[in-house]
């Protein structure tokens, strides 16, 4: 088994001169003149022409028409579901050849990068709405493979809300704001949704991954995506085995805190845009890699829960995830509208070597993407968009239609033919034909739903019983949070009580926080798969892989830190530790009172990156404050920074002090919470992710010190402390 984790293997390619010999469209406006979109050199385009200097505008002004009327056709419809949405250019590369369970032509040859383009989203809020909220993210990858483009098309939550896909306009009419008064954008947090999900059983597992730490992210690079549907490999020889498709990001699973998450949303609405596109700028390139958790088709039915079935994971210590390749996003879009916005996922993008399942989800999804994307970008050519694109030749008797770029040149548009020699001709499976799989199928005509889809609640159990303590209260927070926000008493017991069945202590703290009585309960004893399937069926009553408890800890790659400075500053801490914290792959910038060089007490000068007014710890990671008395004093007596260091306390960041700058703690609400004996002479403190020195020769230990708690992610055990006001 190839080793895990792997970073960076293989050469860097120049991804940008490849592609552009790939893709003449590509174009930047170098060494150009103005024109007209049909060429015409164009000599002024600040003033419209006119019958003397006060006008009249006269209309023979071609190029004041041509401009107006191209700008009032530039907006096209949003998608209707993950409308707002970030993306990056990439490649992809599989470890090992997998030809014992696919033929898929990507999936064989580890010297081979096949690109890749990937769009991550939000699900229930417009272009313009806000990157942190509570909600399921997008994870679509279009690979750009030999044998024509592969969509694997999920998100960073392994189930969804429904079985069948008949019912996804109800869902998303439920999420999205309500229609009578458009509130609110972006959240799930309202009447109609919570009353929706609370008379649809179903939707509970999903609902328990949208209330947990999972649906406010830290960072698209720091979230994993799964196929959610159970699909099919398909080898050279015929045989079929199920498939479960999984992202693991090398940089762990981390999430931000409720009330990070919604300042973020005001203060910065493109925090995840921003970072994914920073990191790569940065030169941090968000790695994934590709697990596949292999099914033989005889264990169809092995488990307590059918795998058809979209609401239900197969728990990894039942089928572990092998990884076996890696993606990993090394270059910006050019251009936002051109890549981003038009790129078009489609299922049905497929290859030989994959193949689908019966899961009536997904059925459904066959459907639906081909349809919207002729409807959002206005044509069936938007294939030939060039982010859509495939690399290998499209042969086909397609006509006409909007925006035809091809030209077909011949009479024949029509099979069979003998007058163009019979072509294009078919392909055999040998020459890379996609062929079905040939699945037997039998029933009768009706709309059914299967016994073996009727357990709604088991699984979200084993989510609940599978979380760590503070995920659970974290959890908890969010269920309050959401019903609270619901004005329908009823709604909120009809959910309230569900949420009893998961587990009755989560039930019972749910209700405490939103005014209903306490739910019955989960009725004693539960078997496993309560659908009638479960017994004898193989089943984990807790899964550790579904903790993000569990995740990578162990680096602090493109995390980013603040540093608290004014004049007066320590020059040789900051230096010390900004160069500790650089080498280990954080990025730090420089938080002062105003932009510009600010001085050291050692002679030496630093460039402020941003300042008080424009950086809030909610955008950092972590917050570092270097000892010199001057910048101390005034930072103590600065609002804005005391608040600063509070706000990255609440929020259970690292923070580390050093020298004079531990007395800056003293000015906070930290002191007396996490540093009783802060004030103390001794060499180097670190308690609840807050790391302090005094000792000047100590900034080693201190270094070491910080970047363990910052690769923490988050300390947990302050969030019980209530005297942060922040
Ligand atoms: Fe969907 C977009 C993910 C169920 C219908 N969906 C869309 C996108 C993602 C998903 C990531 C954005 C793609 C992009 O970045 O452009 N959708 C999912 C997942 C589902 C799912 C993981 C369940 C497993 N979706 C689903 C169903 C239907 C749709 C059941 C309809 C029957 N989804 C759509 C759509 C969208 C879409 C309306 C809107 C824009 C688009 O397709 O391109 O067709």
């Amino acid at each position: 088994m190839a080793e895990q984790g792997k970073k960076g293997a293989g050469p860097e390619i120049n991804a940008h001169s490849k592609i552009e010999s790939l893709e003449p469209h590509r174009e930047a406006p170098t060494d150009a003149t103005l024109s007209t979109e049909h060429g015409v050199r164009v000599d002024s385009t600040d003033d419209s022409l006119k019958a003397g200097p006060r006008g009249p505008t006269l209309l023979e002004d071609f190029h004041l028409r041509e401009k107006l009327s191209h700008f009032d056709r530039e907006r096209i419809p949003e998608r209707v579901v993950h409308a707002r949405g970030s993306a990056a250019h990439g490649y992809f590369q599989v470890y090992e050849p997998m030809a014992e369970y696919t033929k898929a032509a990507f999936l064989q040859d580890p010297t081979a990068r096949t690109p890749v383009f990937v769009r991550f989203s939000t699900a229930s809020g417009s272009r313009g709405s806000a990157d942190t909220v509570r909600d399921v993210r997008g994870f679509a990858v279009k690979f750009y493979t030999e044998e024509g483009n592969f969509d694997l098309v999920g998100n960073n939550i392994p189930v969804f809300f429904i079985q069948d896909g008949i019912k996804f306009p109800d869902v998303i009419h439920a999420l999205k704001p309500e229609p009578d008064r458009e509130i609110p954008q972006a959240s799930s947090a309202h009447d109609t949704f919570w009353d929706f999900i609370s008379l649809l059983p179903e939707s509970t597992h999903m609902a328990m991954w949208l209330l947990s730490d999972r649906a406010v992210p830290r960072s698209f690079r720091m979230m994993e995506g799964f196929g959610v549907h159970t699909f099919r490999f398909v080898n050279a020889q015929g045989k079929s085995r199920f498939v479960k498709f999984h992202w693991k990001p090398l940089l762990g699973v981390h999430s931000l805190v409720l009330d990070e998450a919604r300042k973020l949303a005001g203060k910065d609405p493109d925090f995840h845009r921003r970072d994914l596109w920073d990191a790569i700028e940065r030169g941090h390139h968000p790695e994934y890699e590709l697990g596949v958790q292999i099914i033989e088709e005889e264990d169809e039915f092995a488990f307590d829960f059918d795998l058809l079935d979209a609401t239900k994971i197969v728990p990894e210590e039942l089928v572990p995830v092998r990884r076996v390749g890696k993606l990993t996003l090394n270059r910006n879009p050019d251009n936002f509208f051109a890549e981003t916005e038009q790129s078009a996922f489609h299922l049905s993008n497929i290859v030989p070597g994959i193949d689908f399942t019966d899961d009536p989800l997904l059925a459904t999804r066959l459907f639906s993407y081909l349809d919207t994307q002729v409807y959002r970008l206005g044509s069936p050519n938007f294939a030939q968009i060039p982010i859509n694109r495939p690399l290998v030749p499209v042969r086909n008797q397609h006509q006409e239609g909007f925006m035809q770029q091809r030209i077909k040149v011949g009479r024949v548009n029509y099979l069979p033919n003998s007058l163009a020699g019979g072509c294009p001709m078919m392909a055999t499976p040998s020459m890379g034909a996609f062929t079905h799989h040939p699945e037997r199928v039998l029933g009768l005509k009706a709309r059914e739903r299967s016994d073996t889809f009727k357990d709604p609640i088991t699984q979200a159990t084993l989510f609940w019983n599978s979380l760590s303590l503070p995920e659970k209260k974290h959890l908890i927070r969010a269920a309050r949070f959401e019903l609270a926000s619901v004005a329908s008493q009823e709604v909120r017991e009809r959910m309230v009580a569900r949420l009893g069945e998961v587990d009755a202590e989560l039930g019972r703290l749910v209700a405490a926080g939103v005014g209903v009585a306490p739910p019955p309960g989960k009725p004693q004893p539960q078997a496993p798969g309560k659908g009638g399937q479960g017994a004898g069926k193989r089943s984990v009553a807790v899964s550790p892989a579904l903790s993000m408890e569990n995740t990578v800890k162990d680096t602090v790659e493109s995390r980013l830190v603040a540093v608290l400075a004014l004049d007066g500053f320590s020059g040789a801490e900051l230096a010390a530790v900004r160069s500790a914290l650089e080498a280990a792959g954080a990025h730090v910038q420089v938080v002062s009172a105003s932009l510009g060089p600010i001085a050291g007490d050692d002679g030496s000068t630093v460039s402020a990156d941003r300042t008080l007014l424009t950086a809030e710890s909610v955008m950092f990671d972590a917050v570092f404050v270097p000892g010199g008395r001057a910048s101390v004093v005034a930072l103590s007596a600065m609002g804005e920074a005391v608040h600063f260091v509070n706000e990255a306390f609440k929020h259970c960041k690292a923070i580390g002090a050093t020298g004079d700058a531990v007395d800056l703690l003293a000015s906070t609400d930290i002191q007396g919470v996490a540093l009783a004996d802060a004030r103390t002479a001794a060499p180097l403190l670190s308690d609840k992710g807050v790391v302090t020195s005094r000792d000047p020769a100590g900034l080693a230990p201190f270094s070491h010190e910080l970047l363990r708690a910052i690769a923490q992610h988050r300390h947990w055990d302050r969030e019980d402390i209530a005297q942060i006001p922040a």
